[in-house]
């Protein structure tokens, strides 16, 4: 509970009467869990959230929490999230998906989200692998990967998102992995309270396709707390020099958290609207405030 936060929300209010079907042992379990647990600290009523996800195992997560979801289409989950925001922007709206969805078929719109700098979370799972479809490659797999579709191996390396984010200039930045529940919780939570565009990139192990070294053991014996190796969180560039080594090492924690974030899209396009009600112009449609005439 963060100081001076008024505990009305449990976790048991976020949670739906859904029954995960994830793999037992699966690592979105615990993704899930350090999502009720932000979310009871935050303190907004389910029917002010709205949760929106693309397709794959972790997109799932939506339908198993009490807000407002969208399951949607794979890869599109922030495009439709940067909409509904717009449309009420007094929602409090995360975003969720897989590595693939996110950095794969939906890779283009994660530079444009980060730019537009909607008040978002966004959280992916990246468990290195497409879970849903059984097992093929994923943008973030490790080079040299043996899967069903690389029988060989991954000839490509992988997609490294914490420095694509960092580089595309994303305000706040963290890791996280369910093996560390309370730190995963905790930066969950810092993502949703920060004003901006957020993302954090969770190692949420598959413990039906993926390596032995990306399992919760793994993650336990490895992970490297940020805090304890003393990291200044508001230096984009030392962030980009820890994130450089995202395929080795399992940094947890928050990367690069902006000293001064700048006014979101969101809150920029509410000025606007203020202003034209103000002159007494109509306001009919959303879309209105951006013609140009
Ligand atoms: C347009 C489109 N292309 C491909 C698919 C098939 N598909 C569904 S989920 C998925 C990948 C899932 O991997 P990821 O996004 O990493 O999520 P995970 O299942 O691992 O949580 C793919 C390729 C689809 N549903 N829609
Ligand atoms: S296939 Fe992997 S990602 Fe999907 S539910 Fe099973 S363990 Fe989780």
């Amino acid at each position: 509970m963060s100081p001076g936060v008024v505990e009305q929300y449990q976790t048991k209010d976020f949670k739906s009467d859904l029954k995960p079907i994830w793999c037992p042992g699966c690592g979105d379990f615990g993704v899930l869990q350090a999502m009720y647990r932000a979310l009871a600290n935050i303190g907004r009523p389910p029917h002010e959230i709205a949760f929106v996800s693309g397709i794959g195992c972790s997109s799932r997560i939506p339908g198993y929490t009490t807000a407002y979801g969208f399951n949607s289409v794979h890869g599109r989950a922030l495009p439709i999230a940067q909409g509904i925001k717009l449309a009420n922007p007094d929602l409090l709206v995360l975003v969720a998906g897989g590595d693939g969805d996110g950095f794969s078929i939906g890779g283009g719109h994660v530079p444009h989200a980060i730019r537009r700098n909607m008040d978002l979370t966004y959280v992916v799972m990246d468990n290195q692998i497409y879970g849903l479809t059984k097992g093929q490659l994923s943008p973030t797999s490790p080079r040299g990967l043996k899967t069903v579709t690389s029988e060989l191996g991954s000839f490509e390396e992988p997609v490294n998102p914490l420095l694509y984010v960092l580089a595309y200039g994303a305000n706040f930045v963290a890791q996280g992995t369910p093996a560390d529940m309370t730190g995963l919780a905790e930066v969950i939570e810092e993502a949703i309270r920060f004003p901006g565009f957020a993302l954090v990139n969770v190692r949420s192990p598959c413990v039906t396709y993926g390596e032995e070294d990306q399992q919760i053991k793994a993650h336990r014996a490895h992970m490297k707390p940020l805090k304890s190796l003393g990291h200044n969180p508001e230096d984009r560039l030392a962030a980009m020099d820890l994130a450089q080594h995202y395929a080795r090492e399992l940094h947890t924690g928050v990367f690069y958290r902006s000293p001064s974030p700048p006014p979101t899209f969101d809150a920029l396009a509410r000025e606007r609207q203020k202003e034209r009600a103000g002159r007494g112009l109509p306001r009919e449609r959303i879309l209105d405030m951006f013609l140009q005439k």
